[in-house]
């Protein structure tokens, strides 16, 4: 059976355009609970750690680069068959192919800075929530 955990964030480029708002009035419509939320900013080292799976692609630097130049929002979130439904909403990874009314289809910049993240599977959803939050912070 499918989880019910995924984990988001709201990447700097959507942070810098003000819309963080707007993305979390998408997320809770669609059905998303908010089980723990906070606004950070990546270190070099975090980004890195978070994005070890794209290590040795083309993209990984510029993707450091970018989830590094200013504040994220990171959200833990729960619903039935979370990571499917949200990677549904959010929308394929380059804006200029994601369905309209996506997130990243109203959201993103490009391919690079496309507003949000959104665990692949259980097991990612699992560690990356973990990677931000404590037990304690869950609720
Ligand atoms: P996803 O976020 O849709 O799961 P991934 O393939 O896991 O996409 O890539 C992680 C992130 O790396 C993307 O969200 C995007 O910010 C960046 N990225 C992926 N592919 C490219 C690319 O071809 N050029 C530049 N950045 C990319
Ligand atoms: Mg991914």
């Amino acid at each position: 059976m499918a989880g019910t955990l995924t984990f988001t964030m709201i990447k700097p480029d959507a942070v810098s355009k003000n819309a963080i708002g707007a993305i979390i009035k998408m997320i809770n419509e669609a059905g998303f609970v908010i089980k723990a939320m906070k606004y950070t900013r990546l270190s070099e080292s975090q980004a890195q750690q978070f994005y070890a799976i794209h290590k040795g692609k083309p993209f990984f630097e510029g993707l450091v680069n970018f989830m590094t130049s200013g504040p994220i929002v990171a959200i833990a979130l729960e619903k039935e068959n979370a990571v499917a439904d949200f990677r549904k909403l959010i929308g394929a990874t380059n804006p200029e192919v994601a369905n309209e009314g996506t997130v990243r289809k109203l959201y993103a910049t490009n391919v690079q800075q496309n507003a949000v993240h959104g665990s692949d599977s259980d097991e990612n959803a699992n560690l990356e929530t973990n990677f931000f939050f404590s037990e304690v912070e869950k609720f």
